[in-house]
């Protein structure tokens, strides 16, 4: 029998107002029903605010370093049940389990990161330009927090968003993917157990329009995260426009690995397999354009169509697989759809470009690993996020175009370059638009204390992760003090 999970507003797990519920199946055997869950509204949601807007007062006065000692027994507990997470995650959403570990392994590494930052939160101590006065800057917190996340990585960008919000002294109105529901859970069940005040964190299951929108129209919701794609993105910055909440947004790429001439080819090629196939190119710094420079690229091809076709595909529960399904139904003819517009514009599909069904991945959601050469700039596959395992290529004649190619793009998250020659590699960093460049490694792999995020139509200028993050969670606190005994009036009394 599958699971009837609740959600959990103002200190108790429960059922949706309205009484009805959604399915979560594993994309990998559609057959399998992991769950059912609440299918919420915005009663749910506005019970869910007072409750996290109740609670606030508390948790804000409660020191930072004790708030951030709690985050680390939640990564404590993470560690300890790390495997049977990583399995549920697999199940939930399809990708290998050795991905789903990794995933875990992310929120764990942002969990202790976030509890040391519960002893930092600096503020500034400045000198003032009156004589016995002082200045200083801190941080406090915001109010209450509406989460709303992805189904890509259902433990990771949780983690990132709620442990600096908790940290910082925030409460939580969560929402994850009704995808992802069941990993999510899992996680506010750990925020429990470690010690996490009830109503300071509380979970919303349901979709985007019937939860997520009431989160972000919400007047006490003061701050909403969300990663997701940039049209959504945009939809948001407009709603939360209305009640002038400060909003980050974490949304698409059409990230590109650059191969040059004097490039090591093996190392490239692993580069290329693990950043557009990996995730089944389901993340959004996935490698979804390939820039070969034309001296090597018919070797490179000729390395790379072989090495994917022979990827396998299958259960990510077995770890002889390296690739798992596509999320859902929608997804999988999103695909598709792409791969014929690729053809119909004139791209050349050199393999994949089929769903793959055979043996046991016939009730799955499975894709063969795409690649398209002859790609032109202007063509929709080489400017449009897909979110699968889509690569499309192109040929370069020179370092200068190479670059100039990467940054025709309105996206700008991740980005690669491979090379021996120190002086591009330099050029590169400096000139390639996006938030996050490797110098011989793949688009994928950011780490867990390192900010997060990317330039033009993939944000709205925030970082996620590292130390950045605790900067939007709180706002900036400015005290004067002035001991003079006498009213000093600056700019004025001491000139
Ligand atoms: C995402 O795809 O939304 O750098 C996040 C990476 C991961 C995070 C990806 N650590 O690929």
């Amino acid at each position: 029998m599958a699971r009837e999970y609740k959600n959990y507003i103002a200190g108790e797990w429960c059922d949706s107002v309205t009484g009805e519920r959604f399915e979560n199946r594993n994309p990998a055997n559609w057959d399998e029903v992991i769950g059912t869950f609440p299918n919420s509204n915005a009663e749910d949601v506005d019970r869910a605010v007072q409750a996290a807007k109740e609670a606030y007062d508390d948790w804000r006065l409660t020191p930072a370093p004790m708030r951030g000692e709690i985050i680390r027994k939640v990564g404590d507990l993470l560690t300890q049940y790390k495997e049977d997470i990583a399995r549920t995650m697999t199940r939930e959403m399809g990708k290998v389990l050795a991905e789903t570990r990794g995933d875990v392994q992310e929120g764990i590494d942002t969990a202790y990161y976030a509890a040391t930052e519960g002893r930092r939160l600096f503020g500034h101590t400045v000198p003032s330009e009156l004589p016995n006065k002082f200045n200083l800057s801190m941080r406090i917190p915001i109010g209450v927090a509406g989460i709303i996340t992805p189904w890509n990585f259902p433990m990771a960008i949780p983690t990132w968003k709620i442990f600096p919000a908790l940290v910082s002294g925030n409460t939580v109105v969560f929402k994850p993917a009704s995808d992802t529901p069941a990993t999510a859970t899992r996680l506010v069940e750990i925020l429990l157990e470690a010690g996490v005040p009830p109503k300071v964190i509380n979970i919303v299951h349901g979709g985007g329009t019937r939860v997520g929108v009431p989160i972000v129209e919400h007047r006490d919701i003061r701050l909403v995260s969300f990663t997701g794609s940039s049209a959504v993105g945009k939809l948001i910055s407009e709603k939360a426009s209305k009640t002038l909440k400060r909003v980050s947004l974490e949304l698409g790429g059409k990230n590109a690995q650059i191969v040059m001439d004097d490039a090591d080819l093996h190392l490239a090629l692993e580069g290329v397999l693990w950043g557009a196939f990996g995730t089944t190119g389901q993340r959004c710094t996935a490698t979804s354009r390939l820039i070969l420079h034309e001296k090597i690229y018919d070797q490179f091809l000729d390395m790379l169509v072989p090495a994917a076709e022979n990827l396998r595909l299958g259960d990510g529960l077995d770890e002889n697989n390296q690739v798992g399904p596509l999320i859902n139904e929608g997804q999988l003819e999103k695909v598709d759809e792409y791969v014929q517009i690729g053809k119909n514009e004139g791209a050349t599909l050199v393999t994949g470009g089929e769903r793959y069904s055979e043996g046991d991945c016939a009730k799955g959601f499975f894709y063969k690993p795409t690649i398209f050469v002859d790609v032109k700039r202007d063509m929709r596959i080489a400017r449009e996020e897909i979110f699968g395992p889509v690569l499309s290529v192109f040929k370069v004649s020179s370092f200068d175009e190479a670059i100039d190619l990467i940054n025709d793009s309105t996206y700008g998250l991740s980005s690669s370059i491979y090379t021996r020659d120190v002086n591009m590699a330099f050029k590169a960093m400096r000139d390639i638009e996006a938030g996050i460049t490797y110098i011989n490694g793949p688009t994928i792999g950011a780490e867990a204390h390192m900010p997060f995020g990317g330039v033009k139509e993939t944000g709205n200028g925030h970082r996620e992760g590292g130390w950045e993050v605790f900067e939007f969670y709180t706002e900036t606190k400015v005290v004067y003090v002035d001991y003079s005994g006498r009213l000093q009036r600056a700019q004025i009394d001491n000139r």
